[in-house]
């Protein structure tokens, strides 16, 4: 039989149009277009079929801490699939790779998490959670407490209770709520009327929790969930003083507090955790991206003794579970993944090395004309475009000057991914100074070039 030929860039791209709906599309306006076709890549370059190079400041979607190209990873995955393809962890079963990455998670993370739940996204995660919350309460004699409370503009997923216990507005009227969510305000300066300080906002945002709380009723509130920065909403990096209140705020309440790791997790902002950075103690995190750089999919919840122990000692069955919960080839590479984040320092590396320097230019970016806010914390930044800065005036939304700036990075090599006006990186921990000095030359020429063309 003759050998079929594998289509090319063009080929591939017709191909595309004709057969394959993309996730978070527009799909008339993508069918009217061609789409990318990303072919390889290696260290922190992606490489498409037109045989361009560019510099993925994004991780590809936040998740690809380790960086392209690591040969262990894709040892790891090949050797477990050889041994053990598949098997599940339901009725009473267990492998090897679930087991030790269960037990490395609990080494790295705060000494309430000793036990974990897996699934296979970052929305199966929450999913998991919405379910464990109830549950907990349930088990403890009080199932009158089913609200959770979540914020505007949070992103937790796509399934229908992670949209849900997401704030993205867009979404929830495609396909509604859950029942049960609860949204307050999100911690974000610069999109207020900054007529209080960063601090005295970040307590007034946190005491929107409270007065959701005291409105709902106490009785009634099973748990609060944030991001510790919210990412897809726009690299939200709250104030200092925003996460003690809400801790503060879940204790007095005695309600659970969700820290959702799936973008802050495995090192993204210097520390293995972002509840670590902002010293929180949730009692649950669901995690996912960063845990396998990406290279396979895996997600899970972190849940905490105070949650687990009521699990465990009260009994009778959780009926939860996916058939990809704990998959084998998916939790040794997350294994190989942490063993490479630890054996090359790359969480301290994010902390007191490339994160700093990368910073340092990035805050030259508020230099530029159109730049009214740069912030960063760790490897995970926003620039804020405005139109004038003093006053300081943004863009009107319709006029889509994101957008048009994200073009520019990408057809110059650089990917960052525009939310509304914010342009948002997250690039892999990897980074080296002279990739760090081309992400932030190439930002500035293309914020030159987004400068002219809306003159
Ligand atoms: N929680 C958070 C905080 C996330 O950022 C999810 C949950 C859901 O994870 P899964 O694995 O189900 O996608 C996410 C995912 C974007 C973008 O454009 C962000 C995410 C996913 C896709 C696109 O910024 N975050």
């Amino acid at each position: 039989m003759a050998a079929i030929e594998k289509p090319t860039g063009p080929d591939l791209q017709e191909l595309d149009r004709e057969h394959h709906l993309h996730p978070f599309t527009d799909h008339k306006e993508l069918h009217e277009k061609k789409s990318r076709i990303i072919t390889s890549a290696d260290g922190v370059y992606i490489f498409d079929s037109d045989g361009n190079k560019i510099l993925d400041g994004m991780s590809g979607l936040w998740c690809v801490n380790a960086g392209y190209g690591r040969d262990e990873i894709v040892d790891a995955a090949a050797a477990q699939m050889r041994k053990l393809p598949y098997y599940n962890n339901f009725f009473q079963c267990a492998h090897p790779p679930s087991i030790e990455l269960a037990a490395m998670l609990q080494e790295i993370s705060q000494p309430q998490f000793n036990r974990v739940f897996f699934a296979g996204s970052g929305s199966e995660s929450n999913d998991t959670i919405v379910r464990a919350v109830r549950r907990y309460w349930d088990l403890m004699d009080q199932p009158e407490r089913q609200t959770i409370i979540s914020r505007k503009n949070a992103y937790h997923g796509s399934t229908v209770a992670a949209a849900s216990l997401g704030g993205m507005t867009p979404m929830h009227k495609q396909g509604g709520l859950i029942p049960g969510i609860e949204h307050v305000e999100q911690p974000y300066w610069f999109g207020s009327d900054r007529s209080l300080s960063p601090d005295e906002f970040g307590i007034a945002t946190a005491r929107s929790i409270e007065d959701k709380i005291n409105e709902v009723g106490p009785g009634k509130i099973a748990a609060f969930i944030g991001e510790p920065v919210q990412g897809a909403g726009g690299v939200i990096i709250p104030p200092d003083s925003y996460w003690p209140e809400v801790q503060r705020i879940c204790d007095e309440y005695g309600i659970l507090l969700i820290s959702d790791e799936v973008i802050c997790g495995f090192g993204r902002m210097g520390e293995w955790f972002g509840a670590d950075y902002y010293g929180t103690r949730p009692d649950f995190m669901p995690f996912a991206k960063g845990v396998t750089s990406g290279y396979l999919p895996l997600g899970g919840v972190m849940i905490s003794d105070r949650v687990a122990d009521v699990l465990i000692d009260k009994g009778g069955e959780f009926y939860h579970g996916y058939t990809y919960s704990g998959h084998p080839a998916s939790c040794a590479v997350a294994i190989e993944n942490i063993r490479i984040l630890q054996r090359e320092n790359l969480v301290e590396r994010v902390k007191n090395d490339i994160g700093p320097y990368l910073k340092k230019g990035w805050d030259k970016l508020a230099e530029h004309p159109l730049v009214g806010e740069a912030r960063m914390v760790g490897l995970l930044g926003a620039l804020e475009l405005v139109k004038t800065k003093e006053p300081m005036e943004r863009f009107e939304e319709k006029q889509g000057v994101g957008t048009i700036c994200r073009d520019f990075l990408i057809n110059n090599g650089l990917v960052m991914r525009a939310v509304g006006d914010t342009m948002v990186a997250a690039p892999p921990f990897i980074l080296s100074y002279e990739e760090a000095d081309e992400l932030i030359e190439k930002a500035w020429k293309c914020l030159d070039l987004t400068q002219q063309a809306i003159a």
